[in-house]
């Protein structure tokens, strides 16, 4: 059928990696025709055995211990960061450099200035890029936008969001790098609540200024023994000496957005029973939208204009009728996973590369989140409202 090829090069060899090489794979099975045929070409970790390991199970062509040989080979032309945060902006800046699109994993960067340094290596370089904020890519999210766009509940006048997890609510588990500020910027605010940042950032708008509170719960955790993130395991910590955790374990927040909608946030990888809570609630002149991604198949939706006798929220499975339905599975509630919303970011982005647009969220976007994420910890230390800075 003539559909392009496209060569990726994918730079480290965890949890991401996995379910960014599952949506290579899966994308033009979804999305026939589809706007690019993904080349897993070579994946690279500095963990020999786990480069090797990653090639034979995620079917990429190579493996190699060293990302600049991504960087170098012509025939690579999509450049994939899923390394710890530290390593996000100096990968990236040589991928724009050297002329090739990149997506990279999430937060962008650890501070808004090294966001900044990629988004103009970007722009300067002519590069697509995308940073993987994937959880606004569930149908039903999309949903929300478009009852949004089209004007279904009103004016917007409030959005409440949370995200929680439990995976570190045992002081036992391991201080993997997602605890250490040199690697990974901020811990619950970065690591999660930018999640629900973006997703504010796109149903409501621009954020104009923050008022904060952080708080670490468990100063010091067993140091990680190997490599691999082991997310929460309280036995990869078991009986290592203690290291200090220098982040947040939790934020809490209110924003102000520009077009004058209040909201709050919170975030936490602390709160025990919560999994992958990442839940909405928006309040409009005409009505309201609720979301728990827990049912991510679902949007509750309640209209004022419904006749007051039978006022209420209903639910909305996601399905053919609804964004991306087409691509997805033929009837509603046969269920959208997170490989689905990796399937979706992926196709976005072979998409935008086809038709040389911005893929959605791009680097400009992962820069205003570092920007608002700043203020945030200004706020929590200052105590005080803080303006966010404007790109
Ligand atoms: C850990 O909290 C984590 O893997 C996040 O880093 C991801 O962004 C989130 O999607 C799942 O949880």
């Amino acid at each position: 059928m003539g559909i392009k090829k496209i060569n990726v090069g994918l730079i480290g060899a965890g949890f991401m990696a996995k379910a960014h090489s599952i949506a290579y794979a899966g994308m033009p099975m979804f999305f026939w025709p589809a706007p690019a045929i993904p080349v897993k070409k070579m994946i690279v970790d500095i963990n020999e055995a786990a480069a090797r390991d990653a090639k034979e199970k995620f079917a990429f062509e190579s493996y190699s211990t060293d990302w600049h040989d991504i960087i170098d080979d012509p025939d690579i032309q999509v450049v994939d960061i899923c390394t710890p945060n530290n390593a996000h902006a100096e990968i990236a800046i040589a991928a724009a450099n050297a002329g090739k699109h990149i997506i990279c994993e999430k937060p962008l960067a650890l501070t808004p200035g090294q966001a900044k340094e990629m988004y103009l290596a970007a722009e300067k370089n002519h590069v697509r890029t995308m940073v993987a904020f994937n959880y606004r890519k569930t149908p039903a999210i999309q949903l929300a936008k478009k009852y949004i766009d089209e004007g279904a509940i009103g004016n917007i006048l409030d959005f409440r969001g949370t995200y929680l997890q439990d995976w570190s609510a045992d002081p036992a588990s391991p201080l993997s790098w997602r605890f250490q500020k040199d690697i990974c910027g901020s811990g619950a605010l970065g690591d999660i609540g930018t999640h629900v940042v973006d997703i504010m950032r796109f149903l409501v708008g621009d954020f104009k200024k923050v008022n904060a509170r952080t708080a670490t719960y468990i100063k010091e955790r067993p140091v990680q023994t190997g490599l691999a993130d082991s997310l929460g395991n309280s036995r990869a910590g078991c009986g290592a000496p203690k290291g200090i955790v220098d982040v947040d374990d939790q934020c809490l927040f209110m924003v102000e957005c520009e077009n004058g909608a209040f909201g709050s946030i919170e975030a936490t990888r602390n709160a025990w029973g919560r999994n992958n809570y990442i839940t909405f609630e928006i309040h409009g002149t005409k009505g309201s939208i609720c979301f728990n991604y827990e049912r991510r198949d679902e949007l509750q939706v309640c209209f004022a204009s419904d006749q007051n006798d039978r006022r209420g929220f209903r639910t909305v499975y996601t399905g053919p009728a609804h964004p991306y339905g087409e691509g997805l599975w033929p009837i509603p509630a046969l269920g959208i996973g997170y490989t689905e919303t990796k399937i979706i970011e992926c196709y976005d982005f072979f998409q935008a590369l086809k038709d040389n647009t911005r893929a959605l969220p791009d680097f400009r976007d992962g820069y205003a989140v570092e920007l608002i994420s700043e203020a945030v910890l200004e706020s929590a230390k200052t105590n005080s409202w803080v303006d966010v800075k404007k790109i």
